[in-house]
Formats: structure tokens, C-alpha cells, sequence
């Protein structure tokens, strides 16, 4: 009885759930979703997420730990492997693992390959069927039979992640799952990011929509400085790094158009999302062979792969 009242004392429990799929199955999306706030970037784009970020929300007495992970993609660059071996590495820590696939998609090869690869990783699994806005209902169920037959999983659930349709049922399910034990946020924390990184991630969100093809993909941003000034505004300095000079003239653009775009639409987010006037100053700097520098992966929250 002791026992049994110190594992689970004010009955609270608290679960660490790791968000997997292809890269644009709606991980990012999901995260916002079931915490309630814009915790994760997100874009049409391919391959947006690429760190762990952490996204905390409580259901009833259960505070609920969702790791949003790096799309799993074959990789090719020394930074692809970074972001894969650390969606991976996130399953294995996990207390439940949940595989998100975009239902429009199916069963193509890259999210086959993963399910495959998840019969390695030994934590309950649950199916999540993502963008059913997108699809009939008998397609789902034929989509949902044939990753069940590869996999096993300990529930399958067909949502909206964008609408929010089932949003609610997987969060209670998740809240009935998670085991028991004390909770291991404060109680009004959302993400583990600190504010810095966010501010890094809002405006590498703006450069991914406004910028096309490999740019944004040769490109990363971090925040320098970060000031409070007296009138209780901040100064936030956030560095751009491209690969070689054409492509800072790109996001430079005419007469520096492209630039105040993003810092624009970086400045007004962040102002609100921070909840006081922001002056953010962008600098776009050519580092070749950033995505081969140790200290952009430590920035980033990545291990370095050795090749
Ligand atoms: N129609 C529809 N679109 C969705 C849904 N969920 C996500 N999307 C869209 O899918 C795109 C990718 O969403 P993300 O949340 O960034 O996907 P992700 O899995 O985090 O992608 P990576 O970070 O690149 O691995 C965005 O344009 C979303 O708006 C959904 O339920 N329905
Ligand atoms: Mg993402």
C-alpha cells in the first residue's frame, strides 16, 4: 500500500510521447495542437523541424510531454542524419511512441521504411491517420487495416491536425496511457525551448515560406543578442547563415525587399507571441560549410554526426 501511494501520490501521472513520421506527415502541427499555443514552427515544406522540441500539456491529472521530432527521411547530408538519428533516438527515450502518417500520402515508401524500422522500438505504439480532411472514410479504413498489419500498434486513431478533428481523443488517450508519477514541468510551462530559440525558429519559419527550392534548406539562424531595454521592449540580433554569396544576395533581395519581409513578419509574431514591442535586426552572413561546423549543431540542439 506505502508502495503503491508513493508511485502514484495525488494521483497525478506524467508521460514523455515521441511524435514520429515522414517529413510534412504534421508533427509540428499536432505538437500546437494538443498543447493549445504555437509551440512548433510549421510549413508547407519539407524537412521545417529540425531539433527536438518538447511540448507540455496537462489532461486531468496528467501533464503530457509531446517530443516533436525531425521528419524521417533517407538521408543524404551530415545534417539529414543529424535530424533523422535524433527522431529516432527520441523514440527509443519515449514512454509512448506515436507514428504520424499523411493519410493523402499512405503507405509510401518513406513512411513503409518507418514502419518497418519502428518494430525495433520495444514502447507501446499508437497509429495516428493525419489530414483526413484530405480523404474518404474507406480509404482511411484500407490505410489504417495495412499499417496495422505491418506494425503493432495499441491503437489507431484518424484526425485533423490543422481542423483539430480527434485532436481531443488522442490527448485523453495519451492521458489514460501515460504512466504514473509526479509531473516533471512546472504546471504552466508549454515547451522546453527557451525564448531565444524560439525567436531563431520564428524567423527561420518566415524564411522557409518566403524563400524556394535548396535555400532554405542551405540556410540556418541563430539569435545573437537579446536585450531588455528600459521601456520594457527587447532588441533581438538573429544572424542568417547561407552557404555562399549568391544565395545571401537572395535572401537579401532587391534593395533588401526579401530581408525586411522576413524580419517583418518574424517581428510582429514574436512581439505578440512574447507579449511586448520586439526590434529585431537580421544578418545575413555567408558561413561556408556551416552544416559541417560542430558549434551550428550544438546551437541547434543535434548531436554531430562524425561523417
Ligand atoms: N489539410 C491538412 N493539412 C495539414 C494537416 N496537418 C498538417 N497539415 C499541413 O501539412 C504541412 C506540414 O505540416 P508540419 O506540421 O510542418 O509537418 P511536420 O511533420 O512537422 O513536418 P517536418 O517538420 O518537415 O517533419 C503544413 O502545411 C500543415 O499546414 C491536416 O490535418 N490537414
Ligand atoms: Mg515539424
Amino acid at each position: 500500500m506505502a508502495e503503491e501511494a508513493a508511485t502514484s501520490e495525488g494521483g497525478t501521472r506524467c508521460g514523455f510521447i515521441a511524435l514520429l513520421g515522414a517529413p510534412n506527415a504534421g508533427k509540428s502541427t499536432l505538437t500546437n495542437a494538443l498543447v493549445g499555443s504555437k509551440v512548433a514552427i510549421v510549413t508547407p515544406k519539407v524537412q521545417t523541424t529540425r531539433a527536438l522540441l518538447r511540448g507540455i500539456a496537462i489532461e486531468g491529472q496528467a501533464q503530457l510531454v509531446f517530443i516533436d521530432t525531425p521528419g524521417i527521411f533517407q538521408p543524404r547530408r551530415r545534417l539529414d542524419r543529424a535530424m533523422v538519428a535524433t527522431a529516432w533516438g527520441s523514440a527509443h527515450d519515449a514512454d509512448i511512441v506515436a507514428l504520424l502518417i499523411d493519410a493523402k500520402k499512405g503507405l509510401d515508401d518513406e513512411a513503409a521504411a518507418i514502419l518497418d524500422k519502428l518494430g525495433e522500438v520495444r514502447q507501446p505504439k499508437v497509429l495516428i491517420l493525419n489530414k483526413v480532411d484530405l480523404m474518404d472514410k474507406p480509404s482511411l479504413l484500407a490505410l489504417a487495416q495495412a499499417a496495422n498489419a505491418r506494425a503493432k500498434f495499441e491503437a489507431t486513431f484518424m484526425i485533423s491536425a490543422l481542423g483539430g478533428d480527434g485532436v481531443a481523443d488522442v490527448r485523453r488517450w495519451f492521458a489514460e496511457h501515460a504512466p504514473e508519477g509526479p509531473w516533471h514541468y512546472p504546471a504552466d510551462e508549454v515547451s522546453d525551448a527557451p525564448s531565444r530559440q524560439l525567436a531563431a525558429e520564428i524567423t527561420r519559419e518566415k524564411l522557409y515560406l518566403k524563400l524556394h527550392q535548396e535555400l532554405p534548406y542551405q540556410s540556418t539562424v541563430e539569435t545573437e543578442v537579446w536585450t531588455e531595454r528600459k521601456d520594457g521592449s527587447l532588441r533581438i540580433e538573429q544572424t542568417i547563415y547561407v552557404e555562399r554569396e549568391s544565395q545571401r544576395k537572395i535572401v537579401l533581395g532587391k534593395g533588401g525587399q526579401t530581408i525586411r519581409a522576413i524580419g517583418a513578419a518574424a517581428r510582429r509574431e514574436l512581439a505578440e507571441i512574447l507579449e511586448r514591442p520586439v526590434h529585431l535586426f537580421l544578418f545575413v552572413k555567408v558561413r561556408e560549410g556551416w552544416g559541417d561546423d560542430p558549434e551550428r549543431y550544438r546551437v541547434m540542439g543535434l548531436e554531430f554526426p562524425k561523417e
